[in-house]
C-alpha cells in the first residue's frame, strides 16, 4: 500500500503536476527566530498601546533547481506587506485578510536565497481603520511555496465553481508562462462524494497568455442537496494536460454543493425551498495568549465547538477568515456570512475606497469556491461614528460618500458572484433607512443591544416589529446581539446591564433567543460573539477583552453555551446544571437559584442525595431554589435517560469583605477571596450609611481586581460594623474617578455617570482620624490601605467627611 502510494507520488512529480508546501519555519522577526503564524502583538491582551508600525520578517531559503514556476503565497499578512527576494521588490499587498502570491522564478539563485517581508499594521488608507477589535499585525497565516509547470491554473483563483439545480458553472483561469503559445487539453470531471464520475468533458485549449475559460456541466440528476444537517458535496476535478494528452501539467479540485436559498421579508431565510432558522454566532479570529496567530487546528477546534453547540450559521466578522474554517463549513455543514472590514465610518479618501473594492474582490475571488458562503458583507455599523466624526457640511459629505461607496461595493458583489447575496450590518438606529442605505444591500442585518447599551430588553422585539412594519419589503436578520459576562462576577438575583455578572448575560440571552426563534420574519441571528476576544481599546471589567463570549478567551464554554445547545440540538439529549461558572462560592446566603439547561421536557434535581423535586422545562430552562450547605454539595439532575452531575463547594465567610457599591459577588482570581454584595447598614449587622452607588467602565490601574474598584459609593457618610471589642485589621479599597477620561465610542453613550468633583476628604474610625485631607495620588488607580484597630466599643464606624468614596472594605478579626 505504502509502496503504491510512493509510486503514485513519484509519477505525479515526474509529470510535473504542482507541488505545494508550507514555509512557516525558519523565520526571524526583527532578528529574533520565530515560526509562523506570528504576530508581534500577542500581549495586546495586556497592553492598551500595542505596537503599531512597520516590522521586518526574514528567512533564508533554497529552491530546487528545476524547470518549475515558483510562487510564494501568503494566506494572510496584516495589513500591508512588501516582499523582497534577494533584494528584488516582488510587490506590495494592501489588506490584512486576503491571500496574495508572487512569482519568484526569475529572482531565485542557486544556493541560499533571502526572502524579506516588511509588514505594517498602521495605514489609514487600508481598512480596518476603526473597530472594536485589535489590529495586531503579523504574518499570521500560512506561507506556501508552490511549484507549477509553465502552463497552470492561476495560484490565486484558478478554478471557480458554482452550482444550482440545473447546472454546474466552471470558471477557469489558466496561465502560460512560456514565451510561445501552447496547445493543451483541459478535462473536467464531476464526481459524487464517493468519487463516482457523473460527467466528464475534455477540450483542446490554446494558451497564448492568460486565458479565462468558462464551461457548464449539467447538474447531477436528482441531486443530493447540501444543508448544514446533510453537507453533501460533489466535486469538480480539473486537469490540464500537455498536448500529448498524457502529461499532467496541473490539477485543481473544488467542492460543489447543490443548494439554493433566499431571504424572504415574511418567511425569513429559506433553504432548499423550506423556511430555515439561522442559528448563528459571530466569531473573531484571535485567542488569548496567541493573538491572531492561530494555526489551522485551532480554527478547526473553534468550528467543532460551534457545530457541537448546534450552530448552523456563522458570521465571520468583521473580515475574511482562515480558509481552514471555511473548508470545515463546506465539509461539515455551516452557512457563512463573510465580510470585509469596513467599520464605523468612511474616511474622506479615494485610496481607502479603492482599497475596499480591492479587498471585496479578493475575498469573493478567493472564497466563492466555498459553497457554505451565502452572504457577502461589506460594511458594519458604518454610520456609528460618522456623526461623531463630522459636522455640518462635512457630515453631509460623509453620508453621500458612504452611500456612494456602498453602491460601488454592492455592484462588485454582483459582478464577481452571480450566485450569492449581499449584506450589510446596521446598528439599532433609523438613520440607515433615512439615508437610503437600507435599500442598497439585498439583506439587511441589525446589530441590536437593547437591554445592554441602554433601554430595556423588551425593546428588542419592539424594534424588530417597528422595522418589519416600516419596511415590509426588507428581510431582517439579527446580525448581532450580546451581553458581557465575567466569571468573577455573580448576581444570583439576575443582575443588570453592565454589571458583567454571568447571570445577566444568561437573562439577556434567555430573553433574546426565544424572540428570534419564534418570530417567523426574522431569518435568524448571529450571537455576538462566540468567544471572548481581544479589543485593546476596551476597558470595562476585563480591560483589553470584549467579554460577550459564549466561550471564555481560553475556549472553555461558559454555562450559557448549554442553553444554546439545548435550544438548537434536537438530535441528542442535552442536560446541564448551570453552576460550573461558579463552582466555588463564598457566601452567607444559603438558598440559591440553580438553573438547568436542557432539551428534555421534565427534569428532577437531587442535592446531596435528596430530591428537591421535578419541574417542567419551559423554553429549555428549569430553575430550582436550592439550599446549599457548607462544604461540598453534589447536584444531580435527571431527565429521561440522561443525567448530569455537578459539585458546588460553599464556604461561609469568617471575615467581612464587601464589594462596595455593587450587588454582585466578586471573586478575585488572584486570591480566591470573594467580596460580598454591598448592603445598607442594619443594627446587629454591617453596611454603608449614606452616599450613592456609582460605576465606571474605565480601567483601574495597578490591580487585577478591576471590577471591584470600578463599582463604589461616593458621597459616603460611613460604613458600620456591629462587632465586639477587640483587635481588627481594616482594609479600604478606593479609586479616584472624579475626572472624565475620554469616552469609548463602543459604549454607545453609556459613559460613566460620575458626578462629584475632586475633593479632599477625611477618614476616621470611631473618632480616631486615619487620613486627613486625603486624596489618592493618581486617578483611576487602585488604592489599598490597611489599618490595625483596637476597638473598645461594640461597633466599628468608619466615617467619611468631605465627599468620600469607597470601592471595597474588609474587616478581619485578629
Ligand atoms: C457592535 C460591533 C462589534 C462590537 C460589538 C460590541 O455592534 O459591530 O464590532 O464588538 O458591537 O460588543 O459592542
Ligand atoms: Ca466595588
Amino acid at each position: 500500500m505504502k509502496l503504491k502510494m510512493m509510486a503514485v507520488l513519484l509519477w505525479t512529480v515526474c509529470l510535473g503536476a504542482h507541488a505545494q508546501r508550507t514555509i512557516n519555519d525558519g523565520w526571524t522577526f526583527e532578528g529574533r527566530p520565530v515560526v509562523l503564524p506570528h504576530t508581534w502583538n500577542a500581549d495586546a491582551y495586556i497592553e492598551k498601546d500595542y505596537l503599531r508600525g512597520t516590522f521586518t520578517y526574514e528567512r533564508e531559503m533554497s529552491f530546487t533547481q528545476n524547470s518549475q514556476r515558483k510562487y510564494i503565497r501568503f494566506d494572510g499578512v496584516f495589513k500591508v506587506a512588501d516582499v523582497w527576494l534577494n533584494g528584488h521588490h516582488l510587490g506590495q499587498h494592501r489588506g490584512g485578510y486576503t491571500a496574495f502570491a508572487f512569482d519568484v522564478t526569475p529572482y531565485t539563485v542557486p544556493g541560499k536565497n533571502r526572502l524579506k517581508v516588511t509588514v505594517c499594521n498602521q495605514d489609514e488608507s487600508v481598512a480596518p481603520i476603526s473597530a472594536d477589535f485589535t489590529f495586531m499585525g503579523g504574518i499570521y497565516r500560512d506561507v506556501w511555496l508552490i511549484e507549477k509547470a509553465e502552463q497552470h491554473f492561476d495560484v490565486m483563483d484558478g478554478l471557480r465553481v458554482t452550482a444550482d439545480r440545473t447546472q454546474v458553472r466552471i470558471d477557469c483561469r489558466l496561465r502560460n508562462m512560456a514565451a510561445s503559445g501552447q496547445a493543451c487539453i483541459l478535462r473536467y470531471r464531476l464526481t459524487d462524494a464517493d468519487g463516482r464520475i457523473l460527467s466528464e468533458t475534455k477540450r483542446k485549449v490554446k494558451l497564448n497568455g492568460d486565458e479565462h475559460i468558462s464551461e457548464t456541466l449539467p447538474a447531477p440528476a436528482r441531486p443530493q442537496l447540501w444543508s448544514p444537517e446533510h453537507p453533501y458535496l460533489y466535486k469538480v476535478m480539473a486537469t490540464l494536460y500537455a498536448k500529448d494528452n498524457k502529461t499532467v501539467l496541473d490539477t485543481e479540485e473544488r467542492h460543489v454543493a447543490i443548494r439554493w436559498y433566499t431571504f424572504d421579508p415574511d418567511k425569513g431565510f429559506v433553504l432548499n425551498g423550506l423556511p430555515y432558522k439561522l442559528h448563528g454566532v459571530s466569531i473573531h479570529q484571535d485567542q488569548k495568549p496567541y493573538g491572531i496567530a492561530l494555526d489551522d487546528d485551532q480554527h478547526r477546534r473553534d468550528f467543532r465547538q460551534m457545530k457541537q453547540m448546534g450552530v448552523n450559521f456563522v458570521r465571520l466578522a468583521h473580515y475574511p477568515q482562515d480558509d481552514a474554517i471555511l473548508e470545515m463549513c463546506d465539509r461539515e455543514g455551516m452557512l457563512v456570512w463573510e465580510e470585509i472590514p469596513v467599520v464605523d465610518y468612511v474616511p474622506e479618501s479615494e485610496a481607502f475606497a479603492e482599497n475596499c473594492q480591492q479587498q471585496l474582490r479578493e475575498m469573493i475571488r478567493q472564497h466563492s469556491r466555498h459553497p457554505s458562503v451565502i452572504l457577502w458583507g461589506y460594511m458594519n455599523e458604518i454610520l456609528l461614528r460618522t456623526a461623531s466624526h463630522y459636522r455640518g457640511d462635512e457630515l453631509e459629505a460623509a453620508y453621500s460618500r458612504t452611500i456612494a461607496l456602498a453602491k460601488r461595493l454592492e455592484d462588485i458583489v454582483h459582478e464577481e458572484d452571480l450566485a450569492r447575496m449581499s449584506a450589510m450590518a446596521f446598528h439599532g438606529s433609523d438613520i440607515y433607512n433615512e439615508k437610503g442605505l437600507g435599500c442598497v444591500p439585498q439583506v439587511v442585518g441589525w446589530n441590536l443591544y437593547q437591554g445592554w447599551y441602554g433601554s430595556e430588553m423588551t425593546d428588542f422585539e419592539r424594534y424588530l416589529e417597528h422595522l418589519h412594519q416600516a419596511h415590509p419589503t426588507h428581510s431582517i436578520i439579527v446580525s448581532e446581539y450580546g451581553a458581557g459576562s465575567d466569571l468573577r462576577l455573580h448576581n444570583p438575583q439576575g443582575g443588570k446591564a453592565f454589571d458583567f455578572s454571568v447571570e445577566y448575560q444568561q437573562k439577556f440571552i434567555e430573553h433574546y433567543l426565544p424572540v428570534i426563534e419564534q418570530t417567523p420574519y426574522i431569518s435568524g441571528a448571529a450571537y455576538w460573539n462566540f468567544i471572548d476576544f481581544s479589543s485593546a481599546n476596551r476597558d470595562e471589567s476585563m480591560p483589553r477583552i470584549n467579554n460577550k463570549g459564549i466561550l471564555s478567551a481560553d475556549r472553555t464554554p461558559k454555562d450559557i453555551y448549554y442553553y444554546f445547545q439545548s435550544c438548537w440540538r434536537r438530535d441528542f439529549p442535552v442536560l446541564h446544571i448551570a453552576t460550573r461558572d461558579w463552582a466555588e462560592r463564598e457566601m452567607s446566603e444559603t438558598v440559591m437559584p440553580v438553573r438547568i439547561y436542557t432539551n428534555q421536557t421534565e427534569v428532577q434535581l437531587m442535592v446531596n442525595g435528596q430530591s428537591v423535586g421535578s419541574k417542567k422545562v419551559e423554553g429549555c430552562l428549569a430553575v430550582f431554589d436550592v439550599r446549599l450547605r457548607e462544604g461540598r454539595n453534589v447536584l444531580r439532575a435527571v431527565a429521561g435517560r440522561t443525567e448530569d452531575a455537578a459539585v458546588v463547594v460553599c464556604r461561609v465567610p469568617t471575615d467581612v469583605a464587601v464589594n462596595v457599591g455593587s450587588d454582585c459577588y466578586f471573586q478575585s482570581a488572584r486570591s480566591g477571596l470573594t467580596w460580598q454584595p454591598d448592603r445598607a447598614y442594619t443594627p446587629g449587622s454591617y453596611g454603608y450609611i449614606g452616599g450613592k452607588a456609582v460605576q465606571t467602565q474605565t480601567e483601574i490601574q495597578q490591580t487585577d481586581d478591576c471590577p471591584l474598584y470600578q463599582t463604589m459609593r461616593e458621597q459616603l457618610e460611613g460604613y458600620r460594623f456591629d462587632v465586639p471589642a477587640g483587635t481588627y485589621e481594616l482594609e479600604l479599597l478606593m479609586t479616584d474617578i472624579h475626572q472624565r477620561q475620554q469616552a469609548s465610542a463602543y459604549l454607545l453613550g453609556r459613559e460613566d455617570g460620575v458626578a462629584g468633583a475632586d475633593s479632599l476628604f477625611q477618614i476616621s474610625v470611631n473618632g480616631w482620624v486615619l487620613e486627613s485631607d486625603y486624596q489618592p495620588e493618581r486617578k483611576f488607580t487602585a488604592v489599598r490601605k490597611r489599618y490595625v484597630i483596637q476597638n473598645q466599643q461594640d461597633h466599628i464606624l468608619v466615617n467619611f467627611t468631605g465627599g468620600g468614596y469607597l470601592s471595597g472594605i474588609q474587616l478581619r478579626k485578629k
